[in-house]
């Protein structure tokens, strides 16, 4: 069985991939841990521990007592979060990779990384975007995504570290919010249609951007590190989407559960020109081919499966 440990638990993919780690390989084998203290949820239920991830030490400490195979190393700053304050973006997310990475190196445990659609900027082929591209990103976050991807292959093949990643889209979640992204939106309209019938959007109403639930997102997460390796061509990281979606779209869609919904916009410009750096619509043909990627969630039903544990339908 595998014995895990998370960075980052109770972040918005961490609050959902603990409880299905812990479905799928024992609540005690898998070590939640996070900068902060977390709610019962996740101490009661199987190994929890507070852990700065940008801490080489404490990170070694914890993955040798836990005796951990697998470390999924979520901690990290997002883009809007990272173009406020873009040193602060640079030294956790890199310093807390660097960490991780070198205990892997010495205790030979697996690691995922999460990149994104951050990694690709306006020079990128837009729609579709190639699993193999140019990668100049103009924000912070993006420029250590890239650099962390890199990270990642060179720990691969100077080492043998077996890193995976995925270059996540824009992640719809109910429960533990997004943390300071430009795809946050996609998150708060839902919250928004339901507590006060409308939302004021900070993207333009055509800002189209890759996007999946969450469940798709965890079985990504899972998948992956999964996978075969002699079928794996790239590893760090693979492009995956689900559904294209702009704030006019998805309001439409919302205006089917709620029909009064309004939807205003008042345009952030730094994160719209975030939005307007990124892809259009992502080609996730190679992990389709390398391992099998295939989302289950279109814009309907996740839609329709967000209201319906929001409280909605
Ligand atoms: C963000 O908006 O920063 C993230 C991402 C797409 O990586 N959700």
């Amino acid at each position: 069985m595998k014995r895990i440990l998370v960075t980052g638990a109770g972040g918005q993919i961490g609050s959902w991939l603990v409880p299905r780690l812990r479905e799928l390989y024992g609540d005690a084998n898998v070590l939640a841990t996070d900068v902060r203290h977390l709610g019962s949820d996740f101490t009661e239920a199987g190994p929890f521990q507070v852990l700065d991830a940008t801490h080489p030490k404490a990170v070694g400490q914890a993955v040798m007592r836990h005796d951990a195979d697998t470390i999924y190393h979520l901690a990290a700053i997002l883009s809007a979060i990272g173009e406020r304050d873009p040193r602060l973006a640079w030294h956790i997310n890199m310093t807390s990779l660097e960490a991780v990475l070198e205990v892997a190196r010495e205790q030979g445990s697996a690691v995922f990384t999460p990149s994104s659609i951050g990694v690709f900027g306006p020079d990128t082929p837009k729609d579709p975007t190639p699993q193999d591209t140019v990668m100049r990103p103009t924000t912070m976050y993006g420029i250590t995504k890239v650099a962390g991807e890199l990270l990642c292959d060179y720990y691969h093949t100077r080492f043998g570290v077996d890193t995976r990643g995925l270059r996540f889209p824009g992640l719809i979640s109910y429960g533990a919010p997004p943390g300071g992204g430009t795809t946050d939106w996609a998150v708060e309209i839902f919250y928004g249609a339901l507590e006060e019938g409308r939302y004021t959007c900070f993207l333009a109403p055509e800002a189209q951007l890759d996007m999946m639930y969450m469940p798709d997102a965890i079985e990504a997460l899972i998948g992956i590190m999964e996978a075969d390796p002699d079928r794996l061509v790239h590893r760090n990281a693979f492009n995956v989407t689900a559904m294209q979606l702009s704030p006019r779209i998805l309001a439409e869609e919302i205006r089917k559960h709620v029909p009064d919904f309004t939807i205003d916009y008042e345009i952030d410009p730094v994160r719209q020109a975030i939005a307007e750096s990124w892809p259009d619509r992502l080609d996730d043909s190679a992990a389709r081919t390398e391992w099998g990627w295939s989302p289950r969630y279109d814009m309907a039903a996740m839609t329709a499966d967000m209201f319906a544990h929001m409280g909605g339908d």
